[in-house]
């Protein structure tokens, strides 16, 4: 019965995929990349049914059988042919499953090597014999290690690559791979754009809503191993007794596919939950509690993660209240951690007017004096530019700058400052120039990528963190190509030297289509769309045109509360032309980075054209490199960033009967905001500045708009 109904949607699925009537089922977003669709090429199917007839699984514990969940969840939903969990070999063709303690057979292999190389995180796959049959195995020290080879072996099929032979050695390069959520205890999530909290705390513990394994899943598809469950803005409730008791129940769901989790912690937590005081890093009394909320964290959690910590920026409490430094009151915590194995991620989001005029070289002049007076378990966490999330930004001059303090970046997966979950973004893109980018830390060929990965510097810890785009919605994230920066910020995390635009083709395949029709024009739409909200927003380097709510453009912003929270500090246009001088004659920041990097941002004439405002102050007519005068560029840019939404548009449009009715609906709807979004970016930028620069708009057809 089982088998025949299973037959019967898989008929179903192959001649929806063919071009026949869209299943009764709607697509709505919810399964994400792990949708499983059925393998239409018959002697391709026949193939894998051959390599992939069964799932042998030689662990018994909660993991073991998530692993078994997936493989035969994935493998009947793309072979349609009803796959058998056992504990045995018996048939040929089998999955292999399991860590070398649990199987005699796996430890039999002698791949020692092999397994050792991809540690237990990581995974080996090889075909191979065992007991007289061919099999498929695949093998780890660990079982967080096989549960993600079991997702790296399903996406080969999702990918339809050729399963036999396989001789796969995969080990993550970054070692603290998490999701940060900004989420509040009230269920509202700051700068979330797809719903409420995932996290219900008001029914927590005792109501643990399933959707939670289903996050669990994703993530762990992607190698994702941590979450820091609430927002960095942190409230001190959260280290309280009752929701330590919810979060250790959110914990018992993500353990078994190898996600930890992690607690934002206020500074001032013991004297505003402690009834101290005083939070003074040096008291011993603070030292103190400390310790005795590390015990009781642990007592619930045991494998718990760590704090992360946001101190002394933007109104939150911290050391320098009591005249201390960062490195103070990161140590406190991490003492208290150290016994349990916690780490303290320290966020360096810090800018303090009192630092220096330039907004963008504070948190380098506070944290480098600190280089090394950091406990063993702290590591530093640092946004990936200097700034905060704009569209582009040069990376943060810290990553490279502090050889003997881990560092661990800070990426945005959501889109706080590109279009939030309105507008289509790659950020695949994004993320690969900033991994690329080469501090000449250690000389040519530092890269940021090798900085993270602990290469560079040695670090004894290594880790990463992207701000959630996740929420209540269906689909997860709003956008439906909100989930790609999902993606692709755990396949970046895993390994940061992948390609955005290969990360980006086995998400689509995944997620949307094989049609290589289909496949090529989204592959095209994602790979453009960094650069053309870049276009639209905020190019040739300038930065946060914004007002309040970040998404809206705003470039005569004067917010009276700080002249940094403004727009007219970053642009500081005037008759005179526009731009932030930080060169050696200006603010200074480009000898934040080393050489020959610094004399590159520094000289008009190396500066790379993307950056020019950013590092540059210039008249309205100085000549590009690429042709034309300043102003004339301002305006080829902004014309062509809104040419690219409206093409993005007709682009999706004909894709329409190609992919399923429900979301091509939803994207096309966004999409018609982007293009519009994009309109009304150019017209209000250029309009603004144009009072400054005097020149036209569009010369060739008279129109000043
Ligand atoms: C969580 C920016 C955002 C804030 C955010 C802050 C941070 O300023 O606008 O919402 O606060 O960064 O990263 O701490």
């Amino acid at each position: 019965m089982v088998q025949r109904s299973l037959a019967v949607a898989f008929l179903v699925a192959l001649a929806w995929g063919a071009g026949l009537p869209p299943p009764a089922t709607a697509e709505t977003g919810y399964d994400l990349w792990l949708r499983y669709t059925p393998v239409q090429d018959a002697a391709l199917r026949d193939a894998y049914r051959r390599s992939a007839s069964s799932v042998v699984m030689t662990l018994g514990s909660p993991t073991g059988r998530a692993i078994a969940d997936e493989l035969k969840r994935g493998l009947e939903g793309m072979l349609g042919a009803p796959i058998r969990v056992s504990a045995r070999i018996e048939r040929e063709g089998a999955v292999l499953v399991g860590t070398p303690a649990a199987s005699r057979l796996i430890a039999g292999f002698g791949w020692a090597d092999r397994l050792e190389r991809a540690g237990n995180e990581g995974f080996v796959i090889r075909s191979a014999f065992a007991e007289g049959r061919r099999v498929t195995v695949i093998a780890s020290l660990g079982e967080t290690g096989a549960l993600h080879g079991a997702f790296h072996f399903l996406r080969l099929l999702q990918t339809r690559q050729p399963i036999e032979p396989l001789d796969i050695v995969e080990r993550p390069r970054i070692g603290l791979r998490l999701l940060n959520h900004w989420d509040n205890l009230d269920g509202s999530i700051e700068r979330g754009y797809a719903g409420r909290s995932l996290w219900d705390w008001a029914r927590l513990p005792d109501v643990v809503d399933p959707r939670l394994r289903d996050y669990a899943r994703a993530n762990a598809s992607i190698g994702i191993n941590g979450t820091v469950l609430n927002n960095v803005n942190a409230n001190p409730q959260s280290l309280t007794r009752p929701y330590l008791e919810k979060a250790a129940a959110i914990a018992s769901v993500l353990r078994p596919y190898g996600i930890r989790i992690f607690l934002s912690a206020n500074f001032a937590a013991p004297r505003l939950i402690g009834r101290l005081p005083t939070a003074d890093p040096l008291d011993p009394r603070v030292a103190a509690w400390w310790r005795a909320k590390a015990v009781e964290v642990y007592g619930l959690i045991p494998d718990f993660g760590g704090f992360l910590v946001k101190a002394n920026s933007e109104g939150q409490p911290g050391p320098q209240d009591y005249g201390r430094t960062h490195a103070d009151g990161a140590n406190v915590l991490a003492d208290a951690l150290a016994p349990h194995g916690g780490v303290v991620m320290w966020r360096a989001f810090v800018y303090s007017e009192k630092v220096d005029p330039d907004r963008v070289k504070r948190a380098y002049m506070e944290f480098v004096p600190l280089d090394g007076r950091f406990r063993d378990n702290v590591i530093v966490q640092v946004k990936n530019g200097p700034l905060d999330f704009q569209p582009r930004e040069p990376f943060s001059p810290l990553f490279g700058a502090m050889p003997r303090t881990p560092l661990m970046a800070e990426l945005q997966v959501t889109q706080e400052y590109l279009g939030h979950s309105n507008h289509l973004v790659y950020l695949g893109t994004m993320w690969e120039e900033f991994f690329r980018s080469d501090t000449y830390a250690a000389g040519p060929g530092s890269t940021v990528a090798r900085v993270v990965d602990g290469t560079v510097h040695r670090y004894r810890r290594t880790g990463i963190a992207g701000v959630a785009n996740t929420g209540s919605d269906q689909n997860w994230t709003g956008h439906h190509f909100g989930q790609a920066n999902w993606y692709a910020y755990g396949r970046f995390a895993w390994n940061p030297d992948l390609a955005a635009a290969a990360i980006a083709d086995e998400w689509i395949q995944m997620t949307w289509s094989h049609a290589p029709r289909v496949r090529e024009t989204i592959r095209s739409i994602m790979l453009g769309s960094r650069e053309a909200l870049v276009d639209y927003s905020m190019p040739l380097g300038l930065h946060h045109l914004i007002g309040g709510d970040h998404y809206a453009p705003m470039p005569e912003n004067p917010d009276p509360r700080r002249e940094d929270w403004s727009a007219i500090y970053y642009h500081r246009a005037d008759r005179n032309g526009i731009g932030f001088d930080r060169t050696r004659r200006g603010s200074g920041a480009v000898d934040q980075y080393h050489k020959p990097l610094s004399d590159r941002f520094d000289n008009l004439a190396t500066c790379p054209e993307n950056l020019l405002l950013w590092f540059h102050r210039l008249p309205w007519d100085h000549r590009l490199r690429s042709g034309g005068t300043l102003w004339e560029g301002l305006v080829r840019h902004y014309d062509r960033g809104v040419a690219s939404a409206r093409s993005m548009v007709s682009a999706w449009e004909g894709l329409r009967g190609e992919i399923d009715p429900e979301r091509f609906e939803a994207v096309l709807g966004k999409l018609r905001i982007q293009a519009a979004d994009a309109e009304a970016w150019r017209h209000k930028c250029l309009r603004y500045f144009q009072q400054f620069s005097g020149r036209p708009i569009d010369a060739r057809r008279g129109n000043q708009r």
